[in-house]
This record gives C-alpha cells, structure tokens and sequence, in this order.
C-alpha cells in the first residue's frame, strides 16, 4: 500500500494501518487524506462568536493597505487582530480550564483522601506534602498529617475560587520572573476567575484591543501552568508517590494475545490508579482464568498511559495516533476513557472488532460506549466492575487479531525531584552538578519537547527528528506526553541511548549519572515538573537571575489541542523560547503574530516561532540556547570543550 510510509514513522502503527485498511475499518488517517482544515479557521480569521457571523476575514492582501486593509473587518467591525486574539486567547482558555478541571479533581479526591473518605486513596508522599504546606502556610508544628493534608487541600481548592491577591505557587518562581509578572499586571489571581473572564474577553463587543487580549491570555496560561497544572502534579504526587526512575516498555507489542487486555486512555490518573491495584487482586485472576485467559494486562494510552508508566511501570501501548491502532489489533478487551485527547471515532473502529468502549466521567460521555462511572468513595468496585466487563468479553475475540512485534524498553521517572536527587546524591540533592555541567559546555543546554500528534503531519516523525537533533548537539531533553512516548518507542529513553545518539559532552554526563539523554517527565499536565525544574536550575545559581537567562527552550512540534496552546503560552510568559511545529492559528493577523513572535521577548523575555520543519527549529533553538550562552558569557567554555571532545577521539583512534 503506498504512501502509509508518509503517515508514520512507527512501523507497528503502520502494520496496524494495513490491517484496519484489509478490516474495512476507516481510521483518522483515513479521514485525514479526504478531509483538509478550513483555511480560514485554520489561520484563525473566522470569527463565530455571534449569529451575524461567522465572519471570515482573511489576512489582508500584500498590496492593501489604508482604507482597503481596514475595510476588512467581520459585520461589526471587528478586525483580523481582533479575530486572531481571540481565537487565540479562546484557544488558551479552554486548554487552561481542560487542565483547571482535572486539578480540581485530584484536588477534591486528595482532600477526601486526607480525611480517610475514600477507600483506595491515601497519603503516600509526606515529604512532599510538607512542602506544599510550607509553600501554601500550613501550620505544621506537632499536627498530623492528616491535619496538615486537610488543610493543604482546603488550601488548593480555594485557589480554583479564588477572587483576588496572586496564586500560591506563583512564590516558586525566581523572584526576577514575579517581578516581571507584577509590572506587566498577569499575576493570576484565581484559576477559574482567569478562564471566566478571559472568555468574557473575547466574547462579542467587549476587549478589541489585541493586544489587551493577548496580555489576559498570558495571566490565563499562568494560572494554568503556575496554578491548575502544578496543582494537579504536586497532589498526584503526594497522593501516588512522586516518581523515581522505573524501567516500562513502551508501544502495541505490550497488547498480549493470551490474556484479558485492557487499555487506560484520557488524563486523569485517580481510576488509573485504583485499576492499577484491584488488577492484582486474586479473585480477578481467577475470572480472568476461567474464561481462558493467562491473566490481565493493563496497558496505558496517551497521558494515562504515562501516569502509570511514571509511577508503576505499567506499559504503554502508545500515543494518540495510536489510539485506534491499539483496537485494530483486535486484541482490546476494553478500552476505559476519562478525559481530554479521546478520539470518538473510538466507538466506531471497536464496532469492527470486539472492544468494549467504557466512558468512565461524569463529564465525558460517548455515544455508543457503554457509560461506568467512575465514584472516587466506590473506586476499587468499580475498577473491579470494568476489569469484569473485560474479562467478559475475552471470549468474544474475532478471528482477525494480529500484534504487532514492536516494543522498546524504557526508563522513566524523571520527576523535578527525582532529578534533583540523582544530581546530587539523596543527602545533598541539588541541580549543582547539572549547573556545572552547562557552565563547563558539556550540555550546551536544556530542551523540553512536548506535546501531541497531529495526523496532518507525518506520526512521530518531526517530534523524533527534532528530539535526536537536539541531543546531537549536546542538548538535554525534558519530554512529557506524547512526545515522550515518539522518544520512547525510537530507544531515546534507555541510559544506553546517550552514547548511540548524543553528542560526546552530553554522552558523557548521560554515563556518569546513568541518566537517558531524554528525560521522560509525565503527563502534559506535568509539564509544571519542567517550570519547577528550570526554576530548580535558576536558583542553583551561575545561569542568570531568571528562567528567561538560561541556555533553554521549548518545542511542540506536532501540537494538535487547546492545552498545548496554553501551555505554549505559560511557557512563554515565563521567559521561555518556544517553538510550534505543523500551523500556526494567528497567521491572520500580521500584528498579532509580530507581538507573540517578537514584541513579547521585550515584556515577557521569552517569545514564541512557528517552524514545521524539525532541522530548521533545532537551528532555530540552538541558536537561542548559544545567545543566551553569550550572555551568561560561557560560550568560551563550551569552545573548549568541544575542543577537548576532538582532542579525545584522536587520542581514542591513535
Ligand atoms: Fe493529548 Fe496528553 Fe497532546 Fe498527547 S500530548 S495528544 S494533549 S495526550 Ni499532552
């Protein structure tokens, strides 16, 4: 079949390709080639946020300007800039509130968790919960735990309501970056209050000043990144245990031919969790048993699929594109949703085969899945009421199942903490040795590459691309979603992957920690983990005052939802280069596009840059990383350096 090469780079989705296609089962692939996006949406000049619309008002020719190119405007007036924001700053919002919602819920099951509400569920993190309680001003003196996680959570709950004075955790950025924040006004006040009022904002008639817009959407993004986000990672953490190094395999070859599988897909980890447990539980084997199955393998999906990998190396079946390709297999018993990144088409493709679909959110219902709520006071029966239905449906296997071969190992856990200890050793844990190591050249500099698929451009390959240019160039890499997944399934994540793949400064720190030259991180609300460890690296001191002076940036090369333009837009107001591949949603205005890709480096000292090609935004960042280098004044260092490399593997060859 020709062209399926341009669809993925990852044979196992390809050979899953064929079989949907032999199977007469129409895939998003399949979609992509007949349907292509709505120009005029796509570079966000259309305007539906009333019925005189929508208004579609296009980029302005080259040659209009004056009264032509202001006659532009949708039926009330409203200009392409106008337009642009707000798609954008909409964009921003809904990813802020996916991200907000999910806390929210970790927040409310940490907090019943504290006062022994839900079986399943309790505090396994107090190192971290005394961290947060010292972040959030709990009194800690002789209490409890319980006391000081009741509070912590009361405490975390009413940052969602808040109405006015600045987030908590807003004090865990350098004190530069709050400095910066304040004199522009974007310090969040509460979370849900930003989301409001942003969509307030861009409703009809009210902020017509894009800039004004694109300043709201920034405060908006903070509360995500800053707020909701770090929320969310930070409870998760003390309520799962913060990860530490774990070996997990990654890709469909983890789906078992002989055993019940189940599939975890969505976001949020709480039911994750309680599968993880109840799937031991002797009483399920046996059901499992007495259908003809050797046992139950639950595999992950997307972000679930890396909350479990992070914390219980439980394997990953793959990224979003693959989502359906797990179900091709014919192998996938059940295939249990959340939230957030899953595909309805879900319902469709397990009709071609025997999948059971299982909606599990009061928020998120499909039709043609079959709907078991997840309960957090209820949570180990219903965990076993879904491992049932799977195990059910064991027997009603068709005879067209096909596995393909592919998985990788991986090593994961790369929490901000974890990495702080395997730095500087568990007494002394520091980012010290990290520091020194940029100073001195080795690593000329940090990455964090993140983000989803997109079926518009080839699967796995930018992000692959962009991830192995960067490590050649002695570029550390902080991976989270499904970006970290594409590192995972090429072999990036192994300690072994630094000496194939990195340049010889960054091979040789990657040997002397043990460390891979891709540092999986978590789940995309995770990506909090990587503010808090540039932070980390900031205060450690050498690299400048603030996250905006070190030799970093940020990617998200196939980005295809809401919440990767938030995150984009946190990492950005938080004095990060960022670079988005695949399109760009603000093309339709030249203004708005100018002041997100060049004027916010003068307020936000960090900007954004589209660029598709992942060669040219590897430049693109290593250019970045080498300016802020000059300035810091250790680019000679890093001359040297590479010097000595040479030097070295002459004396190797002689
Ligand atoms: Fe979704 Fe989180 Fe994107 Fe993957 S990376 S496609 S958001 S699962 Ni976050």
């Amino acid at each position: 079949m020709p062209g399926l090469e341009k669809k993925s780079i990852d044979p196992a989705t390809i050979q899953m390709l064929k079989k949907a296609q032999a199977d007469g089962c129409e895939t998003i692939f399949d979609r992509a080639d007949v349907m292509k996006p709505c120009p005029i949406g796509a570079e966000g000049s259309c305007c539906k946020q009333c019925a005189m619309g929508p208004c579609r008002v296009p980029a302005p020719k080259k040659k209009e300007t004056g009264v032509e190119k202001a006659k532009r405007t949708g039926l009330c007036g409203a200009t392409a800039e106008t337009i642009s924001a707000r798609n954008f700053a909409r964009m921003v919002a809904a990813g802020t509130s996916a991200h907000a919602d999910h806390a929210r819920g970790v927040t409310e099951v940490f907090l019943a968790a504290a006062k022994g509400e839900v079986p399943g569920f309790q505090i396994q993190d107090e190192q971290k919960l005394y961290q947060i309680a010292m972040d959030f001003g709990v009194e800690m003196g002789d209490r409890s735990i319980k006391e000081i996680a009741i509070d912590v959570g009361h405490k975390a709950l009413a940052e969602f309501g808040r109405q006015e004075g600045e987030l908590l955790f807003i004090k865990r950025a350098p004190l530069k970056r709050q400095e910066i924040w304040r004199n522009l006004g974007v310090i969040p006040r509460g979370i849900d209050r930003e989301v409001v009022e942003l969509l307030h904002r861009t409703h009809m008639g009210v902020d017509q000043d894009y800039r004004d817009l694109l300043i709201s959407a920034a405060r908006c993004s903070l509360a995500d990144g800053w707020g909701g986000s770090m929320i969310s990672t930070e409870l998760q953490d003390v309520l799962f245990g913060t990860p530490v190094p774990v070996v997990g395999q990654i890709n469909l070859g983890v789906l078992k031919i002989d055993e019940v599988n189940v599939v975890v897909h969505g976001h949020e980890p709480l039911l994750p969790e309680i599968l993880v447990q109840v799937v031991q539980d002797p009483e399920i084997q046996k059901a499992a048993q007495k259908v003809g199955a050797k046992g139950i393998n639950l595999v992950g999906m997307c972000c679930s699929a890396n909350e479990i990998l992070m914390r219980h190396g439980i394997p990953v079946a793959g990224n979003f594109l693959q989502q359906e390709m797990a179900i091709v297999t014919g192998v996938v018993d059940a295939m249990v949703v959340d939230v957030q990144c899953v595909m309805q088409s879900l319902a469709q493709v397990a009709k071609c085969y025997h999948t059971k679909l299982i909606t599990t959110s009061a928020k998120a219902k499909i039709d043609g899945a079959i709907h078991i709520e997840f309960e957090e006071h209820n949570a180990p029966n219903i965990a076993k009421k879904i491992l049932l239905e799977a195990i059910q449906n064991f027997k009603n296997r068709k005879p067209n199942v096909e596995i393909p071969s592919e998985t990788m190992d991986t090593v994961v856990g790369f929490s901000h903490e974890t990495i702080n200890y395997l730095l500087g050793g568990i007494f002394r844990a520091s980012y010290r040795p990290l520091n020194d190591n940029i100073i001195n050249g080795r690593i000329r500099g940090i990455a964090g590459v993140v983000g989803c698929n997109n079926a518009r451009v080839t699967h796995d390959d930018p992000n692959l691309t962009l991830i192995k240019e960067l490590i050649k160039n002695d570029v550390i890499v902080l991976a989270t979603g499904c970006s970290a997944m594409t590192a995972g399934k090429a072999g990036l994540l192994t300690p072994e992957a630094a000496r194939k793949y990195a340049g010889d400064g960054l091979a040789s720190v990657c040997d002397a920690v043990g460390i891979p030259p891709v540092l999986h991180m978590g789940a995309c609300i995770d990506n909090s983990r990587i503010l808090m460890a540039a932070t980390a690296v900031v205060k450690d001191g050498g690299l400048g005052e603030d996250i905006s002076d070190l030799p970093a940036a940020g990617a998200a090369m196939e980005w295809m939802s809401e919440k990767a333009i938030a995150i984009g837009q946190y990492f950005v107001a938080s004095g990060v280069f960022t670079v988005f591949g695949v399109t760009w949603p603000t093309t339709g205005s030249e203004e708005v596009t100018k002041l997100l890709f060049e004027e916010f480096e003068n307020t936000f000292k960090g900007k954004w840059a589209f660029e598709p090609d992942p060669y040219q935004a590897a430049k693109l960042m290593i250019e970045h990383i080498d300016k802020k280098r000059k300035t810091l004044g250790i680019d000679k260092a890093r001359d040297r350096v590479l010097f000595d490399m040479a030097k070295r593997r002459e004396l190797d060859a002689a």
